[in-house]
């Protein structure tokens, strides 16, 4: 069995570094870990690393028969008390790839064998130290590149999110077990679980299975960053912004109007969030078939971005135009910022005039800067910063599914949940509403890996970095 053999990976990131972590987990750990060791270290005909209290930390010499392979830190997980739940032992080494791959060889040439991506964590699951859900937890972990992020993929690690499921799962298997009741005392015609109990559980379990799908978009916002889309007409200085916004000459700047024709995406880091900006081509009747493909571009980034900032070149643009596309944004997007640029040649009254604009048209007061000041421009980002952080707020104690497999599952235990809501208006047999209940039931099942899902664990597990 594959659950049965030792494994051996490097746990720490490729590379040179000050130290690397490499793990050996299985039943022979210990005993593969001894026929490295040579006496004065710790192997003595009387102290093997199985006679050794677990948790404990030993400084030794690794041997290979070409000799000493390293002076090495050994850390002992025994009895079950590991990450993997098996007997474990991690390895601190010089951090240099020679030593590393000549420790990692040494293992295999004993009967190790090499972990596949994401088998520790695959074998913590197998072990019950995990449920699925933490274990797809653990993945976002790694992968998480700032504050919110992290603070999501750990909440899901401690098991909040498992635990709201499996609440909403044993509720469902209740009363449908109570259905199944029913069916084996057909002939008496009998009811156990009351429809109108039922419909009201099933319409409060469909509510917050709809609020947890819809909460996939912030999370997913959250992981990957908000998208904030710079439309505006051609030359109002939108690319000028998004490189002083990135401190790198990233899009091309010129006064030819039309310059950019294509969508720049990339991310901007900020303290504790990320942004996904998003540079477009200029809005404005086009004739060449290659602008009016841009333009229907920039409308779809409007369409799917968390905010859109309209810009402006306070001095050049329209009112006209300018309120113009402002409706046309407005027809597409709720969250519509205006920055107000080129304050270098505005004068005061312009500025007004483009102040009452705005508020005129219900938008949220303007930015007004330079896009070519970069002390302007890192004021605006603490002010979107703030924006953006300012909408989180209460979220804190709130579930948000960040997963797409977990927002999948739950919108399809949704639509069994509305098919039993169907089932009780028509009527329907016990037998047929405990059917759409179980497949529900399934759907739940299927996130924290509390039924069969062998189907699913290959792929969740082979996403993950080989030695976790
Ligand atoms: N004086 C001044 N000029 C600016 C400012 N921002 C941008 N410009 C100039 O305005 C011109 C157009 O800037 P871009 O950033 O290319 O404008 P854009 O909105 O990306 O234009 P398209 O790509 O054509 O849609 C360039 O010559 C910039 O140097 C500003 O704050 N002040
Ligand atoms: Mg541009």
């Amino acid at each position: 069995m594959r659950n049965a053999d030792t494994i051996v990976a490097r746990a720490s990131a490729a590379g040179i570094g000050a130290i690397a972590i490499i793990r050996v987990s299985g039943p022979d750990a210990f005993l593969f870990t001894d026929t490295l060791l040579d006496s004065g270290s710790v192997k003595s005909p009387t102290r093997r690393t199985s006679d050794l209290n677990s948790h404990t930390s030993h400084l030794c010499t690794l041997y290979d028969a070409d000799g000493a392979m390293d002076e090495a830190l050994i850390t002992l997980f025994k009895d079950g008390k590991s990450y993997t739940g098996e007997n474990t032992v991690e390895i601190s080494l010089h951090g240099s790839e020679y030593i590393v791959g000549r420790v990692l060889k040494a293992f295999i040439c004993i009967g190790a064998r090499l972990a596949d991506p994401g088998e520790f964590t695959q074998r913590a699951f197998m072990h019950g130290k995990l449920d699925l859900a933490q274990a797809e937890a653990v993945a976002d972990i790694i992968a998480s590149e700032h504050k919110m992020a992290h603070n999501l993929a750990f909440k899901q690690l401690k098991g909040g999110f498992s635990s709201d499921i499996s609440q909403l799962r044993d509720r469902l298997l209740h009363f449908t077990s109570l259905i199944e009741l029913e069916l084996d005392f057909a002939e008496e015609d009998v009811e156990f679980a009351s429809r109108k109990d039922l419909r009201i559980l099933v319409e409060k379990i469909k509510a917050e299975m709809d609020a947890l799908c819809c909460s996939f978009a912030l999370g997913n916002a959250i992981k990957k960053g908000f998208a904030l889309v710079l439309a505006g007409r051609p030359n109002a200085g939108k690319s000028t912004l998004f490189n002083t916004m990135l401190n790198e000459d990233r899009a091309i700047v010129s006064d030819i109007a039309g310059t950019t024709r294509d969508a720049i995406e990339t991310q901007l880091f900020m303290d504790g969030m990320v942004l996904r900006l998003i540079d477009t081509a200029g809005i404005r009747e086009a004739n060449d078939v290659i602008e009016k493909e841009g333009i229907a571009r920039t409308f779809a980034h409007v369409e799917k971005s968390g905010a859109t900032l309209y810009t402006i070149d306070m001095v050049h643009c329209s009112f006209e135009d300018a309120r113009s596309d402002l409706h046309s944004l407005l027809s597409r997007t709720s969250r519509v910022w205006m920055v107000c640029n080129k304050k270098d040649l505005a004068n005061e009254s312009i500025c007004s005039q483009w102040l009452e604009l705005a508020l005129g048209l219900g938008l949220p007061e303007p930015w007004f800067l330079s896009a070519i000041d970069s002390q302007e421009v890192e004021a605006l980002k603490n002010h979107l910063q703030h924006r953006f952080l300012q909408g989180m707020e209460g979220l804190a104690d709130q579930t948000i599914v960040t997963n797409l497999r977990h927002a999948k599952s739950l919108e399809d235990c949704g639509i069994e949940m509305q098919a039993v809501l169907h089932g009780l208006d028509s009527e329907l047999t016990g037998d047929l509403l405990a059917f759409h209940l179980r497949r529900g039931i399934s759907f739940l099942s299927g996130i924290t890996g509390e039924i069969g899902v062998d189907e699913i664990l290959g792929s969740i597990f082979s996403k993950f970095c080989i030695g976790k």
